[in-house]
């Protein structure tokens, strides 16, 4: 295949100038962009310094009064624009998403596509941010809430969806009528600026209606991040990553008043009871534990496996991780890409230590170091037979480590499912209808996502996406969570001549 014996470097080069980016960024001194395929530093990017970050708040925040007096449907317009700019983008900012983030060509793919999605939700959602008409108490009153655009919106996303999550955010701020600020991970800086140039195009399009600073871009590490938490221009953080980089954050949101939406670590699993279609299950865990190797914060962690079809079940997984094609993402028979740094190489091998020490059996997990040099850290995905649910299973470990344990009671397996500190995403496999009503139950599953019959990751934008507990609450792209980037006026409206005061007060002067 052709594209694979262009070095990495030239082809990243190649799809940034096809996405207009300019490749003089890339010679600069500063953050280091590198590509997980190879391991290996494509270039150097200029920071964003501490003036400009000033800069870029500053023109956010004077962005927002001129934005927000748009009508909601021709903000729209801008956001059908970047949908259409995405669509044409779609094949190169795909393959930039391969070569930074390291997933296979398809998985790179469909997350533009996911942009493409939340594009076309929050076109049709800019003529439906819809307030109720409330009855009231009074005679001659009328009640009712109108949602207004609530400020620049600060937007921080992780290198494993390094633009879905973004665009999830922003097509729903630009329609709700707040500008956006977006630092990036420092891991994939080059799919943040291809996106702006792609976002350009749609505003040049759009014309004079868009402010200067709508949607602006702060690359650079940690810092930037914390600026931007801190800023009082800032009404709304939505924050994707660890749970410990969310225990940062909440406090200083708190502590301003400043809403959050929080997107942290999940460790997800999934319960496959006796009646369930092995076959499905299998090609559902299959993908949702190896597949973007392992860096979904919906990857598939823990899987609990009734007795009666345990030994079954763990053949046909142990042939599967033994068999799995790993390789460079950008080869179509690969499934299974590197991770995003030796960093996480180590994590893996760390937390895989720990399972022996506690007695487990490791199927594969070894770090192969023949398939694109020593600095890339591909590895074999990890399954890991374990007799109860304990150490490295009961926390987030971003590597592709399945953690299977047999159960004989559903409530026991669903009790276990619970026993841990985050709640995103979760997933029964069964025929029974009793069992996967008891699942979705209020005494079932207590993840933001709960499945049946199909994996915990790979969720559709039309839903609302988050977690419970320490997965940090948030929700973002469909159903109402447009709400969060919206305040809510209360409106009581006297057209009589009389004043009754509620809850039947007097106060007759
Ligand atoms: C993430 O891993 O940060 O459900 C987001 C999924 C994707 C989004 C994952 N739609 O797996």
């Amino acid at each position: 295949m052709a594209p694979t014996v262009l070095s990495v470097r030239d082809d990243m080069l190649a799809v940034l100038e096809r996405l207009g980016v300019a490749a003089g960024l890339l010679t600069g001194e500063g953050l280091e962009a590198r590509s997980p395929i190879d391991g290996l530093a494509v270039g150097r990017l200029r920071e964003t310094t501490p003036e400009e970050a000033e800069a870029v708040l500053a023109r956010a925040a004077a962005a927002f009064p001129a934005w927000r007096r748009v009508p909601a449907p021709r903000r729209g317009e801008l956001v059908r624009l970047l949908g259409e700019e995405l669509r044409a983008a779609k094949a190169d900012l795909g393959r930039l998403v391969t070569l930074e983030a390291g997933k296979i060509l398809s998985e790179g793919l469909g997350e533009v596509q996911e942009m493409i999605d939340i594009c076309d939700f929050a076109v049709g959602l800019s003529r439906q941010l819809h307030g109720l008409t409330i009855a009231t108490e009074r005679p001659d009153h009328r009640m009712m809430e109108v949602w207004h655009p609530l400020g620049p919106c600060g937007v921080i996303t992780a290198f494993n969806f390094p633009v879905a999550v973004w665009s999830w955010n922003a097509a729903l701020a630009l329609v709700c009528g707040d500008p956006v600020v977006w630092k990036p991970s420092e891991k994939t800086p080059l799919t943040a600026l291809a996106v702006q140039a792609i976002a350009g195009r749609a505003l040049a399009r759009f014309g004079a209606d868009a402010p200067e600073g709508l949607l602006q871009v702060l690359i650079g590490g940690r810092a930037l991040g914390e600026r931007l938490v801190a800023d009082p221009r800032i009404p709304l953080v939505s924050a994707t990553g660890s749970t410990a980089m969310g225990r940062q954050v909440a406090p200083v949101l708190a502590g301003r008043f400043a809403r959050a939406i929080l997107e942290l670590g999940g460790n997800n699993a999934a319960i496959v009871a006796p009646s369930a279609d092995l076959d499905l299950a299998l090609r559902a865990v299959a993908f949702a534990a190896m597949g973007t190797a392992g860096q979904r914060c919906t990857t598939l962690r823990r899987l609990f496996v009734h007795e009666s079809v345990h030994g079954d079940v763990l053949d046909r997984l142990r042939r599967a991780y033994a068999s799995v094609r790993i390789g460079d993402p950008r080869d179509s028979a690969t499934l299974v890409g590197p991770l995003i740094d030796p960093a996480a190489a180590d994590d893996m091998a760390r937390a895989l230590d720990e399972a022996r020490a506690l007695g487990a059996t490791v199927h594969g997990g070894e770090r192969l170091t023949g398939i694109r040099g020593e600095a890339a850290a591909y590895v074999r995905p990890a399954l890991v037979e374990m007799r109860a649910q304990a150490g490295p299973m009961r926390r987030e470990t971003f590597a592709p480590i399945l953690y299977a344990v047999p159960y004989r009671e559903l409530e026991e397996a669903i009790a276990a499912q619970n026993a841990v500190a985050a709640g995103l995403s979760s997933s029964i496999f069964t025929r029974d209808l009793a069992e996967a009503e008891t699942f979705l139950s209020v005494a079932g599953s207590d993840c933001g996502i709960a499945n049946v019959n199909i994996g915990p990751s790979g969720a559709e934008i039309g839903g609302a996406f988050g977690g419970e507990k320490e997965t940090g609450g948030g929700r973002e792209a469909g159903s109402d969570s447009w709400k969060a980037y919206m305040r809510r006026a209360t409106n009581t409206i006297n057209y009589g001549r009389t004043l009754p005061l509620a809850q039947g007060v007097s106060f007759e002067l």
